[in-house]
C-alpha cells in the first residue's frame, strides 16, 4: 500500500485545494480563463512517472521521468504555443516542438530529462520531445500552459507529493478530469489502466 500525502493546489488564481485520502494520488486543478479571450485546448496531463528506475528507456537508454498528454478531444490538438513547466513562476519554460500535434483520442509522451541540448544537463539534444526540466520524486508542480500572442490560459495542472520509484500517476480511465489521478502500473504511451 502506497503512503499518499495530503496535497495542496493553488494556480491560476483560483486557490482550488485538494486534499488527497487514500486513494488519490494527485491534487489537480482546471484552467481559470477568466482573464484570457484563448480557447483551452482539449488536452490534459494524462499520467506522469517521477521515478522511472526500470519501466522504460528513451533512445540514449536512459530511464528518464517522462510525462503523457491525452487528446480529450474530436481533433487533432497542434502543439503550437502549447507549454510544460515544472516551475510555477515559470509556466512557459519549455515549448512543445512547432508543427506536430496529438490526433484525437491520442498519447503523447514527453521525456522530462533536461536533454533537450539548452537545459542545465549540457548534454547534447536527444529530440524535441525532451524537456529543459526534471520532475523531482519528493513532489512539485506539473503545468501545462497555452499561450500565444502575449496571452496565455493555463490548461492543466498537478501538484504531487513524494513518489515511489516505476509507479506512475494516471487518469482513469484517459483524460478522466472528474476524480483525482490514481497510482499504479505505469502505461507510457499507452491507455492508462490497462
Ligand atoms: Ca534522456
Ligand atoms: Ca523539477
Ligand atoms: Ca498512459
Amino acid at each position: 500500500m502506497l503512503s499518499l500525502l495530503p496535497l495542496l493546489v493553488a494556480c491560476a488564481g483560483t486557490n482550488d485545494i485538494a486534499v488527497g485520502d487514500d486513494s488519490s494520488a494527485t491534487g489537480d486543478t482546471d484552467t481559470d480563463t477568466t482573464s484570457s479571450s484563448l480557447t483551452r485546448p482539449s488536452v490534459v496531463i494524462n499520467e506522469f512517472l517521477a521515478q522511472n528506475d526500470t519501466t522504460n528507456a528513451d533512445a540514449a537508454d536512459e530511464y528518464d521521468d517522462w510525462i503523457e498528454l491525452y487528446n480529450t478531444g474530436s481533433a487533432i490538438v497542434q502543439f503550437d504555443g502549447l507549454y510544460l513547466s515544472d516551475d510555477e513562476a515559470n509556466p512557459l519554460k519549455w515549448a512543445l516542438p512547432t508543427g506536430q500535434g496529438i490526433d484525437a483520442g491520442g498519447h503523447a509522451l514527453f521525456w522530462c530529462d533536461d536533454d533537450d541540448g539548452l537545459g542545465d544537463s549540457g548534454t547534447a539534444s536527444q529530440g524535441d520531445r525532451h524537456t529543459s526540466f526534471n520532475l523531482s520524486s519528493t513532489g512539485e508542480t506539473i503545468l501545462l500552459t497555452y499561450a500565444v500572442g502575449g496571452d496565455s490560459i493555463m490548461v492543466d495542472a498537478i501538484a504531487f507529493g513524494a513518489q515511489q520509484p516505476d509507479i506512475s500517476a494516471a487518469r482513469i480511465p484517459d483524460g478522466n478530469e472528474d476524480a483525482p489521478m490514481q497510482y499504479g502500473t505505469p502505461t507510457p504511451n499507452a491507455t492508462n489502466g490497462s
